[in-house]
């Protein structure tokens, strides 16, 4: 029965490892394409690499170690006398050095990547915010300021809004300030590796590159009540002139009364 157990063990690892070394291949990966499609977004991929590495070798390691242990209680021989141990010193020492080591480099390791994605005074120099979201239940309305014009904090006469649809320039470093108008939600853009809560009383900057002209999906990360699974919204990058003109058509559209298109056909 020991052998058993042994094999037992020894083969859920083998398992376990080679269902993680294919399951990129049958998309159970990162979501969309694999990598990441912001900057940062792909500095977080490796880091996230650099620590699946250390945790398979360490998971490794210990199941290796687990199935000797388990083969050789199973094969010893009867009469061989048992050795009861009160624990070793110096292996307590060792795993208790080794993790903490290992710990405390990872921490150290990422701190320029958290500081980039988190504190302002590291957002990269010509980040320009170029929108407000203000999330709630159970939608994302967002602010732009009118084309030409730069966001202010507070909304101006000639802002004009859209709702679920956020649309960015694509390429180059842009934030957005997010709010919530009443409970926490979480923006978050599986694709681009941003997540961010909004929270009630704070705005956010929160700032993004994308790198390929597409649409993103963008959900609530945070559970906001009944409606939480509806706060699905999309993310567009643009190339710089699709936006501008964009933001002229639904300025326009937004400001229009219905009379200045009458006269203006009366004039013709
Ligand atoms: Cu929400």
């Amino acid at each position: 029965m020991g052998r058993f157990w042994a094999a037992f063990f020894v083969a859920s690892a083998v398992i376990a490892v080679g269902i993680s070394w294919y399951s990129p291949d049958y998309g159970w990966w990162f979501p969309g394409s694999g990598q990441a499609q912001s900057s940062l977004g792909r500095r977080i991929d490796d880091l996230f690499h650099m620590i699946l590495v250390i945790v398979s070798v360490t998971f490794i390691g210990t199941q290796v170690a687990l199935g000797y242990v388990l083969w050789r209680g199973a094969t010893i021989k009867q009469e061989d006398k048992v050795l009861f141990s009160h624990g070793s010193h110096s292996l307590e020492v060792i795993w208790t050095i080794v993790p903490s080591g290992i710990l405390l480099f990872i921490a150290l390791y990422q701190m320029d990547v958290w500081a980039q994605y988190r504190v302002k005074s590291f957002f990269p120099s010509k980040t320009e915010a170029v929108a407000e979201v203000t999330a709630r239940q159970f939608e994302w309305r967002i602010r732009y300021p009118a084309p030409g014009k730069s966001l202010q904090p507070t909304p101006q006469p000639d802002d004009f809004y859209t709702v679920n649809e956020l649309r960015v320039p694509a390429g180059r470093p842009i934030s957005i300030s997010l709010r919530t108008d009443d409970v926490q939600h979480s923006f978050f853009v599986p694709e681009l590796r941003i997540k961010q809560d909004a929270v009630p009383g704070l705005v956010i900057p929160v700032w993004f590159d994308v790198l390929e002209v597409r649409g993103y999906e963008l959900v609530c990360a945070e559970l906001c009540g009944w409606g939480h699974y509806k706060m699905k919204a999309k993310v567009f990058a643009e190339s710089e002139e699709d936006y501008e003109a964009w933001k002229v058509r639904a300025s326009a559209e937004q400001f229009d009364d219905g009379f200045r298109k009458v006269e203006e056909k009366k004039g013709e």
